[in-house]
Formats: structure tokens, sequence, C-alpha cells
């Protein structure tokens, strides 16, 4: 069965802190376990719509290291993330193309016109991984793009999304049967 999997690294500032800053901190055990705009995430207070980075707790999984992230081969089953209705940048580590042949999809939802920027980094020393964003019917709508200086940085941008609306990046190896480590970056403005 799975349980939470998802760590949010934070550094616990106490509840209730008269100091709120964009830092995560516990939750209170009373209701409400957190202050007006900010939501309990994993036992963490966080800011609503501000950023998080999240974890794929590989010591969960046997196999491949985001096991706990699959199946999430197609836009069809994606891993649902919660950009944008809980934030607006999002990171998710730990994850892997593998066994051989895996795909990887990330699911988002817009909620306002928004310019979504997606962006993996994968293991320099292992296999190039490529990712695309895809539109809501699961077409590619934007190719990702090797960061200059950083090629194992692959990244994309589509501007003027309308809100309301999910797209999904899509992650795979870039020749077939080959197989990396990664982490994921989503993020939409404003
Ligand atoms: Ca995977």
């Amino acid at each position: 069965m799975k349980t939470v999997f998802l760590v949010i690294a934070v550094i616990a500032t106490g509840c209730y802190s008269p100091n709120l800053s964009n830092e995560p901190f516990a939750c209170g055990s009373d209701t409400p376990q957190c202050p007006d705009g900010y939501d309990c995430m994993s036992g963490t207070c966080v800011k609503s719509g501000g950023n998080a980075v999240v974890q794929v707790d590989a010591a969960m999984g046997s196999g491949c290291p985001d096991e706990l992230s699959e199946p999430n081969n197609s836009y069809t089953a994606p891993f649902v993330t919660p950009v944008a209705s809980q934030f607006k940048t999002w990171k998710l580590t730990g994850l892997a193309i593998c066994p051989a042949g895996d795909i990887d999809v990330y699911a988002l939802t817009t909620n306002a016109m928004q310019t979504l920027t997606a962006s993996i980094t994968y293991d320099s020393s292992g296999e190039p991984l490529d990712m695309q964003l895809l539109d809501s019917n699961g077409m590619t709508m934007k190719n990702g793009t090797a960061m200059q200086g950083m090629t194992n940085v692959v990244s994309a941008s589509v501007a003027d999304l309308p809100t309301n609306m999910t797209y999904y990046v899509f992650v795979q190896a870039s020749t077939a049967g080959n197989q990396n480590t990664y982490s994921l970056d989503i993020a939409v403005t404003p």
C-alpha cells in the first residue's frame, strides 16, 4: 500500500512563529494546523502558492529509486503535482528513468494565465535524458533543450497558457533503453 512518500525538506522554525517567512515550519497539532495563508503539507506549514522542495524517499523503494512515484508512464496516468493550486515552484528529487524503457509523466494545472517552465537535471556521469512539455491532449507543445554550459540540464518554457488547464512534463531517455537518475523543477508565473 502506498503511504506518504513525499518528504518536504525544510528547516523547522517552530509553530505559529510570529515571523512568518517563506521558510516552511512545523504544523500545529490543533485545528487549524497552520495560520491563514499557509497549508499543512506532510507535517509542515508552507506558504500557500509558495515554493517547496519535495523528495521521493528512495529508501522506501526496493527496485528503481523512484518506484513509489510509479506508475507514471503516460499522460493518462501521470504523477499529479500540486502545481499550481498549492505551489508555483515545485522540485522533485530522487527520480529515475528506470528500468530500461521507462517513461515518467508529471501533471500540473494552471490557475491563471501563466508561463510554464520545467527543467530536469540528470546525473552528468550517466546517460542523457530528454524532456518535453505536453498539452492537455498529450501532444508535444515544446521540446526541452540543453542549457548552455550545463548540458545535463534540459529545460523548456511556454508562455500565455490559459487558466485551469492541465499540462504534462514528459521525461524519457534520449536513447531508448538507457537509464539515469534526475531531479525535476516545475514553475509557473505569475
Ligand atoms: Ca521512473
